[in-house]
């Protein structure tokens, strides 16, 4: 083994000072508005380890205000640098594939590979796109897995019972039922199927529109811990809050338990005021092996920010 890969990284983490289930890094935003001349803002995007670095698959929104994907790395998981150019993906005939807009990745590593998940257009529909990268340098599109309108599609990180599980959020634009979450299975990750309902929006107002699954599922010995948004209407527009739910590990479409309060709303000025005021929105979370957790959200359409917790909290409010 090469000595670089020997490096073991520390997330970004503080301690908790309030009781919070999940608090906020105190020098947030971590990516602030125009991050480089190409993009004028950065935000639900998605964070790895890879080869003794953090790196970044952004959501930048470029100034002709369509969303493309980018590449960033950072040694400390809070200093970004991101690319100019957006990523070009390749498809598996070693065509380019083309881009219509991009936006809300995910990332998971999965076997030695890293894969990339994202809402993208689709003759003008949302739907999810599904790359593959070993290196972050070459990058090859693998399929849509499910028709439009589907977004804030997510990977399990490991297969269960021998197939790649993916959740997601199909029947927006309109259809009902609306905003729920469902569990769909892959032997290749080109054709899916057994797609079963996970779960709907709840009673509690702030999670009764739509509900979406943010960071790829974390694995514990009481089940997957799923963080994921909820979102309510206002007069004022839509808001976006952050909940959480554990998922049975064998059989993920059934729910242990969810949070009837969200664990986070927007509160701070860099999340109620921006591009889309009032919205956190979290796509990726690296977890230690003492069980911290940090949580990268994109807060008001406008900028990238991280917040904090534990495996140990997180389950101390999913199993009650
Ligand atoms: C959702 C997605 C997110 C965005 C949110 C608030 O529908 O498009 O990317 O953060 O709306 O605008």
């Amino acid at each position: 083994m090469k000595q670089e890969e020997k490096k073991t990284l520390q997330i970004p983490y503080e301690e908790c000072t309030d009781g919070s289930i999940i608090w906020r890094y105190s020098k947030n935003p971590i990516i602030g508005r125009n991050p480089n001349e190409t993009i004028a803002r950065a935000f639900n995007s998605a964070v790895v380890e890879f080869n003794s670095k953090f790196v970044g698959i952004f959501r930048g929104d470029t100034k002709s205000t369509i969303p493309y994907l980018y590449y960033g790395e950072s040694e400390d998981g809070i200093n970004f640098k991101i690319n100019k150019d957006p990523i070009v993906f390749y498809n598996v005939d070693g065509s380019k594939h083309e881009i219509e807009y991009a936006y809300d990745p995910r990332v998971v590593k999965i076997d030695g590979t890293f894969y990339i998940m994202w809402c993208n257009g689709s003759n003008g529909a949302p739907t999810i796109g599904l790359a593959e990268t070993k290196d972050f340098k070459k990058y090859t599109f693998i399929s849509s897995p499910f028709l439009p309108f589907n977004r804030n599609g997510v990977l399990f990180p490991k297969k269960i019972n021998g197939e790649f599980a993916m959740l997601s959020r199909p029947s927006d634009g309109g259809h009902t039922p609306f905003g729920d979450i469902f569990i769909s299975y892959s032997k290749d990750l080109v054709y899916w199927g057994k797609h079963k309902l996970v779960m709907k929006p709840s009673w509690q107002w702030w999670q009764s529109t739509k509900i979406g699954a943010g960071p790829f599922p974390i694995e514990t010995k009481e089940g997957w811990i799923l963080i994921y948004h909820g979102v309510t209407k206002t007069c004022a527009g839509m808001v976006y809050s952050i909940g959480a739910a554990l998922l049975d590990l064998n059989d993920p479409s059934k729910v242990i338990g969810r949070t009837d309060n969200y664990l986070m709303t927007p509160e701070m000025e860099y999340e109620t005021i921006g591009f889309v005021p009032n919205v956190v929105f979290p796509c990726a979370a690296l977890v230690d092996n003492k069980g911290r957790i940090a949580i990268y959200y994109g807060a008001a359409d406008t900028y990238l920010s991280l917040a904090f917790t534990t495996v140990d909290k997180l389950l101390s409010v999913l199993k009650k």
